[in-house]
Order: C-alpha cells, then sequence, then structure tokens
C-alpha cells in the first residue's frame, strides 16, 4: 500500500509542473456559447449547411427538432453566426459570455481539490487526473485487489496510441471456479468529455473495494473489463492545450488539421457522409478510411476477440442524458431487437435520479456512422451495446457543458452506479432465462 502511495504523489507532483506551462494553451478569451432551438428538419438542415465554412465548435449537436443546439464561436465569426440565425429566424440566446472564464474556473477548482486532497486510492475518484495518474491508479487498483482472497484486477495494455501512449484496461473478477459473461465498459473516447473517464474510474473503484451485496452480486455473475481513457492523446491536449478539443492527435498527411474522431472510425457501416466528415479540420472526421487509428483499430479488435464471451457494452460520453441503442450508422437502421435493449435501457434509467432519454442513436438522434456501439453490436454480436452520454442535460442551466466541476463527480458517479447495478441485476436475470 505503501509503495502505491508514493507513486500517486511523485505523480501528483509531475503533473502540477506540466499545468504550470501554460505558455502554450489556447486560449478563448472573448469566445461565447450561443445556444439555439430549431424548429422544423428543414430549418435544423438549412442552418448546418449555412454555418458549414464557419469555423464553429458544436458543444451540443442537434439530436432532434427543438432540441437545443450549443454552439462556441470566436469573437471575429459572432456577427456571420448571428446573421444566420436571423436568416433563418431562429431564436437564440448567449448562454456564456466569455469561455476562457469558465475554463479558468474548472482550472483553479481541479487545481484547489488536489491540493486539498490526503493521498489514498480514495482520492483518485474525487478529481480529474492526469493520463500517467489514471495508469498510477489502475496500477494502485491491482497491487491491492490482487492481496484480497478472491476479487482480482489485471492490468494491461489493449495497444498503443499514436502517440505511443498505453490503452489501459483492467479486468475486475471474481475467482471462484465459475466461468461467467462479460461487460466491457469504456470511456474518454471524446477528449474533452472529462466526466466520462472519470465515471469509469469511480466504478473501478466500487468494483475493487465496494463490499455492499449488489457489487458482490455484480461480481458473482459477471467478469468486468473497464478502459477509463480510450483517447489519452486528446485527453492530455485537452488537460494542457486546448480544452475544447475532441478529436485523437493522428496527424493528417496533406492537412494542417491533427486528429481523428474515433467514434467515427470504427469499421462497421463506415461513412463519413452520415454525421462524420472527409475534412481533417473538422471535429467530427471521420478518418482516411474505417479503423485508419489505432484508438478505435485496438478498442475494435479487444472487443471481436472477446465478443463472445462480453453480453454488454457500456461507452460513457457527454453531456445531454441520453441512453443510446444502436443503430447509428443511419436514420432508418434500428436493431432489429431494440425493444429489448430499451427495455433493459429502462430499467438502468429507472434506477437512477438523474432523467435520461432513451433512443435508437440514428433514429431518435441523429445519424452517426462509424460509432463504437454499431460495432460492438453489427460486428462483434454484443447484444446489449449503448451510448451512455452523462450530465449536464440542460447545459447551461447552472451546469456548463463539458464543464462539470469536479466536485460534481461523486454525484454523477454514485447516481451513474445506481442505474449500473440495475443493468447488471437485470441482465444477470435474462441471461439466466436464456433470453
Ligand atoms: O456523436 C457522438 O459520437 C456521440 N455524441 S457526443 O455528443 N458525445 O459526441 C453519440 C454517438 C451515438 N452512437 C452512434 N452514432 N453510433
Ligand atoms: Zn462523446
Amino acid at each position: 500500500m505503501f509503495g502505491a502511495w508514493s507513486v500517486l504523489v511523485a505523480a501528483l507532483v509531475a503533473v502540477d509542473v506540466a499545468v504550470a506551462d501554460d505558455t502554450q494553451r489556447m486560449r478563448y478569451d472573448g469566445y461565447t456559447i450561443h445556444q439555439a432551438v430549431s424548429t422544423s428538419h428543414d430549418q435544423l438542415q438549412q442552418f448546418m449547411s449555412e454555418t458549414s465554412h464557419l469555423p464553429l465548435s458544436f458543444w451540443h449537436i442537434p439530436h432532434a427538432v427543438n432540441d437545443t443546439i450549443d454552439i462556441m464561436v470566436g469573437p471575429d465569426v459572432l456577427h456571420d453566426l448571428k446573421t444566420v440565425f436571423d436568416k433563418l429566424k431562429m431564436e437564440s440566446k448567449q448562454v456564456v459570455d466569455n469561455v476562457e472564464s469558465l475554463f479558468e474556473k474548472e482550472r483553479r477548482s481541479v487545481h484547489h481539490i488536489r491540493r486539498r486532497a490526503t493521498p489514498s486510492i480514495r482520492s483518485y475518484t474525487l478529481n480529474y487526473h492526469s493520463y500517467s495518474e489514471i495508469i498510477n491508479y489502475l496500477h494502485a487498483v491491482s497491487n491491492s485487489t490482487n492481496k484480497s482472497p478472491n476479487v482480482h484486477a489485471d492490468y494491461f495494455s489493449i495497444g498503443k496510441t499514436t502517440q505511443g501512449n498505453d490503452q489501459v484496461m483492467i479486468k475486475i473478477y471474481r475467482q471462484d471456479g465459475r466461468t461467467k459473461p462479460a461487460i466491457l465498459i469504456d470511456g474518454g473516447i471524446h477528449a474533452r468529455e472529462w466526466i466520462a473517464p472519470a465515471v469509469v474510474i469511480n466504478f473501478i473503484y466500487q468494483l475493487a473495494f465496494g463490499r455492499d451485496s449488489e457489487i458482490n452480486a455484480m461480481l458473482d455473475n459477471f467478469d468486468w473489463y473497464l478502459l477509463p481513457l480510450v483517447n489519452p492523446d486528446g485527453y492530455e491536449y485537452s488537460r494542457l492545450r486546448d480544452r475544447s478539443w475532441r478529436k485523437t492527435m493522428n496527424v493528417n498527411p496533406g492537412s494542417p488539421c491533427k486528429g481523428t474522431d474515433a467514434n467515427r472510425n470504427f469499421d462497421f457501416h463506415w461513412n463519413p457522409y452520415s454525421g462524420g466528415s472527409t475534412n481533417p479540420c473538422e471535429e467530427v472526421y471521420s478518418g482516411s478510411s474505417a479503423f485508419s487509428i489505432p484508438e478505435s483499430r485496438n478498442l475494435g479488435s479487444f472487443m471481436r476477440h472477446h465478443g463472445s464471451s462480453i453480453k454488454a457494452y457500456l461507452t460513457f460520453h457527454s453531456y445531454g442524458q441520453y441512453f443510446l441503442y444502436p443503430y447509428g450508422y443511419s436514420s432508418y437502421s434500428v436493431a432489429p431487437d431494440y425493444a429489448e435493449l430499451a427495455s433493459l435501457a429502462r430499467t438502468t434509467v429507472d434506477a437512477m435520479s438523474n432523467d435520461y432519454f432513451i433512443g435508437a442513436s440514428g433514429k431518435d438522434l441523429y445519424p452517426a456512422a462509424g460509432g463504437s456501439d454499431d460495432y460492438a453490436k453489427g460486428a462483434c454480436g454484443i447484444k446489449y451495446s449503448y451510448t451512455v452520454e452523462l450530465p449536464p442535460r440542460d447545459a447551461f442551466g447552472g451546469y456548463t457543458g463539458f464543464i462539470l466541476d469536479p466536485s460534481q463527480i461523486p454525484e454523477v458517479a454514485a447516481d451513474t452506479l445506481n442505474g449500473l447495478k440495475a443493468f447488471a441485476i437485470e441482465l444477470d436475470r435474462r441471461h439466466r432465462l436464456r433470453l
């Protein structure tokens, strides 16, 4: 235990130094966020095409008619954006007056909690952490659980990212001589959605050290594969250089822009023209081909190799409070067994106090091809595959989109844990009945 603590303290010092180097950080002084509502499909489509040439950052892509569109815009482009709003007679309001202050407030909060933290494994669950701290945490979890008689945590890499970082997974299981089905959970495909890895880190803690009857049942009935950070390169870039970064960090030959949207790059009905892009400078760039980047390729090959034992896959994103099931590759493609997926989602959401919208990715929301959820189900036969968009929902009614203060982590994690407990109980019931 002492060993794990000293690793932890060393890591905290190293990261503080990195955070102190602010010289190359992208600043968002004078950037504003606007929330608009579209009242028809036509208007939404027209809006997307009229703004396609503008350098906007969509924090919340319009999911449906009457859903909000959250857009971050720089001071130089604000006039052009407002012209489009006026032209299409769309109502909008400015919900953030200075994005840089929002980011700065979060940085201060992270720093403050870090300084007050007493080094312990639990302290990792209460804040956002660097990639190297997350690695140390997973090491510490596996070192301590492996001393207990029957709960094990095996730490391994599923492969390396473009920048040579390991995509680190931990398998948590109870060794009792039974062969069990497995559940795969990941977070952090999108760099800026920090609450997602934080929730997975909290869940790892509960599985490894929580001992209530539901956690015990979760370990009696399933093996758990947990990958808290699918995209460590992008995550580090969002921590140290650009808080709004979504993609991976690969170089795109012939383009000045880096990165691929890993959730557009999986090899199942891959199609940049469906919710993705062929332009490397866009946030939803689908890559030069399916599985062109290692982040999605490695995760995909893990799913393929373990597909027959994995019964469920949950991939955590943010934000909006959606519990989505496949398929997402087009608006016309709902999984044939969608009713079973929807009812398991209903059981899960009923156990949570935050209200989640349940729906089919492509049909009920927006089509986006190349997602990890579609690949898990369509190419690997993982029946229960979901994308979970974590809180907040009303992003600007007190919360601020991806910028969820670290003091909110415990509440979101505890609510998600209640959902996961109900999910595992119901999945086990169906498994036993061979449903
Ligand atoms: O667009 C995405 O990749 C996800 N939403 S997010 O705001 N976190 O970016 C939703 C993915 C849903 N699944 C598929 N379209 N396959
Ligand atoms: Zn996402």
